[in-house]
């Protein structure tokens, strides 16, 4: 008899267990498909992506490719093809992972961009000197340049949509930034100021004549003076008949940056130049203390970690801004062509806080549901 009592009431626990198991996998799942993609609701306005990193790409980041693979339409590679990682050595290209992030992209049919070919960071010291630890020359760094490009551009030609051909040139006043690209290409003379931008554009096209070519860069949105900066260089390089797609405007911003005015500056003016414009490094970093401005040379993990992150505040605050943000770019969205998250979710963030619009664990925040209004607002 007891023997009996007991076999039917652990049949009774299964089942209850049974059944609780299968409503809470059943609302997930119900949670799961009412999360409308962001893909979705943005396809008639532009292109929307994230920067992935290796452990996305190799699926070592289970969650970071549940959101890639059901939001985004487009990616960038957060640094595989960044020349210290691709190109190492004089004689060396390390393929492996950027070939794992070009596969990773066309398996999941997103629009491929390739960042970045030239820029002052990330690129090893021997690129700029000889085997005595002297800077090269002009002829010889431009030829070193010419092979980097015309290698990688050449490999993933017909794959890669667009290319970040030049990355961050300029300083916060507008004029050339001061780096071994400039000081030995540019060789300090006026009429050489532009040099190894041209230079490196040209070489772009020349490997893939279809891929599109962009000049990146943060802070154009927050300095009228950057802004036109990039406007003198778009116009002086389509007067040479160079051919330059869009401009990248990075967009690293913060609770209280950019402002609309700016943001709206920076659209209508590089627009004007004939050429388009992406969002192509969107976060917000969520701290309220310390640097807050523009310029990433300030920005680290450290410098934006954010014990009240995930307070409902900090939260109703990010999403307002990203509506912001978001309400300018569809207004403009005739000149917009791409809007770009750097990172996937909040836990694989090149800085701390709350900067994405998925939290730690993958989930959608009110930030998320606040872009995906603005989206359906838009007409
Ligand atoms: O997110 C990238 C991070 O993993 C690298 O350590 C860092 C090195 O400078 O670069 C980060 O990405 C940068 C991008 O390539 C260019 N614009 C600024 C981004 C954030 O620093």
């Amino acid at each position: 008899m007891r023997l009996r009592e007991r076999a039917m009431k652990t049949r009774q626990a299964i089942t209850i267990v049974t059944l609780v198991g299968f409503l809470v996998g059943a609302v997930s799942c119900m949670a799961e498909q009412d999360v409308p993609t962001l893909k979705d609701v943005l396809k008639n306005h532009f292109l929307i992506g994230g920067a992935l990193n290796g452990r996305v790409v190799t699926g070592r980041d289970s969650l970071a490719a549940a959101i890639v693979e059901k939001h985004f339409n487009t990616a960038t590679a957060e640094n595989d093809l960044k020349w210290q990682r691709i190109h190492p050595w004089p004689d060396q290209y390390n393929w492996e992972p950027a070939d794992s992030y070009v596969a990773y992209c066309e398996k999941n049919r997103m629009a491929i961009i390739g960042h970045c070919l030239v820029w002052h960071n990330q690129v090893p010291r021997w690129v700029f000197r000889d085997d005595s630890g002297n800077d090269l020359t002009r002829d010889v760094l431009l030829t070193r340049m010419k092979d980097h490009i015309t290698t990688v551009v050449g490999r993933y030609k017909g794959r890669i949509k667009g290319w970040d051909v030049v990355n961050e040139a300029l300083n916060e006043d507008g004029t050339l930034r001061n780096t071994p690209w400039l000081r030995i290409i540019g060789e300090g003379s006026e009429d050489k100021r532009y040099d190894y931008i041209e230079h490196a554009f040209r070489w772009a096209h020349e490997a893939d004549p279809n891929a599109e070519l962009y000049y990146n860069d943060y802070s154009l949105e927050s300095s009228k003076a950057k802004c036109d900066g990039a406007v003198a260089l778009v116009k002086h390089l389509k007067s040479k008949g160079i051919r330059i797609a869009a401009v990248g405007i990075q967009l690293h911003g913060s609770l209280t940056h950019p402002s609309v005015e700016g943001l709206e500056y920076a659209i209508t003016s590089l627009a004007a130049t004939g050429v388009k414009v992406m969002v192509t490094e969107l976060d917000i970093r969520t701290q309220s203390r310390g640097y807050r401005g523009a310029d990433i040379s300030r920005v680290s993990r450290a410098s934006t970690s954010d014990s009240d992150a995930a307070s409902a505040e900090t939260q109703k605050k990010l999403a307002e801004k990203y509506a912001e943000i978001l309400s300018v770019l569809l207004k403009h969205k005739k000149d917009i062509t791409r809007v770009t998250f750097w990172g996937v979710y909040d836990g694989a963030s090149w800085i701390g806080g709350s900067p994405l619009l998925f939290d730690r664990s993958g989930q959608p925040k009110e930030a998320f549901f606040a872009v995906v209004r603005a989206a359906r607002e838009s007409r």
